[in-house]
Formats: structure tokens, sequence, C-alpha cells
């Protein structure tokens, strides 16, 4: 917003130019996030807590647990409210692509609303009803994937990591595939959900990653430099993940462990739902599956204990997500999420690279 109010003021007052800037507003995306959140969580907690949206926690999981109940959840509304309002003030809103974000990670949030709200207001267990979640998710991603269908010059051509020749055309089929991808995303995130600071952690790493993706996308110089294809208008996603990055670090400082606040369907399915929309606009959709490798080894970890125990009676892992296998194992919580953390930091960094190693 203040890219379209204040720049074209630039002829009169020359310093507004600097609004002109991806990377000025980009930082100030991030500032303006973290602000929020730090601003907001104390007052989203209370309100929680008055609310008595605390979480009940299952008997059959790790003991460890069981001293978290009544932690305040639905702090993802914090998250949600910092993202968007800071978007709205840095990115530029005739952007398409960003009303586009905007649209899926709203879409998200209020299924994770309604999901959260069953549970903490209506003490209903069970929540929304998997059909109906996935029906719900499914529609959202459906009308993203579409929007970009129809964007002009979309092109629905994949980039495969490290391969620049592999450039499958997938046709129509891009539209099943994006969905696929904005889901996947979507249900790997709220899987990793269950640790102090587990998913916050590299959904920040993904966020980063995909600001410097982005920008290089939407640079016609760098684009061409890196053999990328070039998305005009996607380096905006620039400031809508540092938009990410800002909300999720101050999430972090309330949710670091000891949690005072867990973030709920709220939090979770948005921030999956937002990551893969831009690795779809990026036209680095592959990509979010190294990037994102963690959210991919919880929700593989839940497919092959199901599997499994119904195929063959037997467990892989002593709990899944994976997460629980290691608590189950004595390893203390703060160490599983930080190891997961540097695992996420690597696998961002070996996902940079790929821009270059093709
Ligand atoms: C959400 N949510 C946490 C919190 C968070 C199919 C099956 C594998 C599904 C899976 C599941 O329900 N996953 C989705 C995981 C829950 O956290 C809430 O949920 C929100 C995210 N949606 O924001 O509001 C608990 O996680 C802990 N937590 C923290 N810190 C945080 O910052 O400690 C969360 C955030 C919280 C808190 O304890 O209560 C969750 O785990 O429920 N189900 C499971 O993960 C269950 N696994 C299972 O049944 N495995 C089976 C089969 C089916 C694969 C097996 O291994 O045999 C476990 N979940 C729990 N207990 N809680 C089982 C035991």
């Amino acid at each position: 917003m203040f890219y379209n109010l204040l720049y074209p003021l630039h002829t009169s007052f020359s310093f507004l130019n600097v609004f002109r800037y991806i990377t000025f507003r980009t930082i100030y995306a991030i500032v303006t996030a973290l602000v929020i959140s730090f601003v907001i969580g104390p007052w989203v907690t209370r309100m929680l807590k008055n609310r008595q949206m605390g979480q009940t926690i299952r008997e059959d999981g790790p003991k460890s647990h069981l001293s978290k109940s009544g932690t305040p959840t639905m702090g993802g509304l914090m998250i949600l409210i910092a993202i968007l309002a800071s978007t709205l003030l840095w990115a530029d809103m005739t952007n398409r692509y960003i009303w586009l974000v905007l649209f899926s990670t709203t879409g998200f949030g209020l299924i994770g609303f309604m999901d959260d709200y069953l549970k903490c207001i209506k003490k209903d267990p069970k929540g929304l009803l998997p059909r109906y979640k996935f029906s719900l998710q499914i529609g959202v991603a459906l009308i993203t994937a579409l929007g970009l269908y129809f964007s002009p010059a979309y092109s629905t051509i994949l980039s495969v990591p490290f391969f620049k020749n592999v450039t499958p055309d997938l046709g129509v089929f891009y539209i099943p595939f994006a969905i696929l991808v904005i889901v996947g995303a979507s249900n790997a995130v709220n899987l990793t959900d269950g640790l102090d600071g587990l998913a916050v952690g590299p959904v920040m790493v993904t966020a980063m990653a995909y600001l410097i993706v982005s920008y290089v996308s939407g640079h016609v110089d760098f684009s061409q430099y890196l053999l990328i294809p070039h998305i005009k208008g996607a380096g905006e996603l620039a400031v809508f993940c540092g938009s990410i990055l800002g909300a999720s670090l101050g999430f972090l400082w309330f949710n670091a462990y000891p949690a005072t606040i867990f973030m709920g369907d709220i939090g979770s399915l948005p921030l999956g739902g937002a990551l893969g929309t831009v690795a779809v606009i990026s036209k680095h959709e592959l990509l979010l599956a190294l990037v994102g490798g963690i959210f991919v080894v919880e929700a593989l970890s839940v497919i092959f204990q199901v599997v499994s125990f119904k195929s063959r009676g037997k467990r892989v892992f002593l709990m899944a997500p994976i997460h629980h296998h290691y608590e189950l194992k004595g390893w203390k919580e703060p160490k599983i999420v930080v190891r997961f953390w540097i695992i996420a930091i690597i696998l961002g960094l070996i996902s940079l690279s790929t821009l270059k190693l093709r």
C-alpha cells in the first residue's frame, strides 16, 4: 500500500523513490510483521487464556506433554494478523500474485479457524471432520491454481532442481499438481506442529529460501544469469515471504520451549498453504520438498507408520509423526527441536545452491 500511495509522489519528493525497491520493502515487511507479533502476542495470549482456549492433551502421547495441558492455542491468529497487515502495508497491491497468495493464506486460515473453533470452543475433540477439512483445502487450492493457470503468460513447465534441461510441461495437469503441492504443504506443516517451536523454525527457513527464490525469479537479469524461469511480478512475493519470516520470528518468542502459546490449525494450515502457493507461483514447486524436507519426513513417517501397521500389524516408529519417536527414545524436547532446525537450515542452504548448480 505504501508503494501504491507514496511511490507516485517521488517526482515531488525524491526520497520516496526508495519505495520502488523490493529489497527495501521486504526488509520493512519483516520488521513490521515482527513488531506486530511482539505487540499483539501478549494480548492474544491473554485473550485466548481468558476465553479458556486451552489445549487438551491426548493421554496416549508422550507423557511429557501432559504438563502442557491448558496452554492457550490458536496463537496462529497473531501470525495471520502480522502477515496480512505487513503484506498489505508493504507489497504492491496491484500485483496479481500478491492477491492470490493472500487469498490462499486467508482461506487456509479460515479452515484452521473452523477446526480450532470446534475443538476449543465447542469442545468437540474431533474438530472439523477430515473429509470436510480436506474438501475445503482442495477448494481453496483449486481456486488458487485456477487463478494462476489463467494468469497472463503463466507457464505450466516445471523446473527440476539440479537439472536445467529437464523441463516437463504439465499443461492442464498443472492444476491438480499445484493443488497437491499447496494442500500437501499445508498438511505437512500441520503434522510437524507437535513440539514447541518445531514447525515455526523450518517455516522461517523455507520462507527465507523462497524470499530469495521469488526475488531472483522476478528479476530479469538475475533469472537470466541463473537460468531460472523469469516470472514477471513474482519479485513482490519476497515482501510476502518477509512478512511470514517476521511474523514467525515474533511468534517463536512465545512458542519457544517452554511454550506459552501454540499456533493451532489457524497457524499451521495457512503457513503451509502460503509456502506451497509461493512455491507454485515462483515456479520452484519441487524445490519445496527439499527446502521443507523436515515437513516431508514428518508426513512420510505418518504414512509409513499407518501403512506398515495396517499391512503387517507392526510399527516402523515408536510413534508417528517422527518427533514423537525421538521423544519416546528419551531425547529432550529442545534437543529434538534444535536438531530438526539444524537439518532444516542445511536443507535450506542446499536448496539455494540449486539456483546455481544446474
Ligand atoms: C496435529 N498436533 C499436536 C496445537 C498445534 C494421523 C495422525 C498422525 C495425526 C496426528 C495429528 O493429529 N497431527 C496434527 C498435531 C498437538 O498440537 C496442537 O495441534 C496444533 C497443530 N495442528 O498448534 O494446537 C499437540 O502437540 C503438542 N505441541 C507442542 N508444542 C507446540 O508448539 O508441544 C504442539 C505445538 C499439543 C502439544 O502436546 O497438544 C498433536 O500431536 O496432537 N496425530 C498424532 O500426532 C498422534 N499420533 C498418532 O496417533 N500416531 C499413531 C498413528 C496414527 C500414526 C502411531 O504412531 O501409531 C499423536 N498425537 C498426540 N499424542 N498428541 C499421538 C499421541
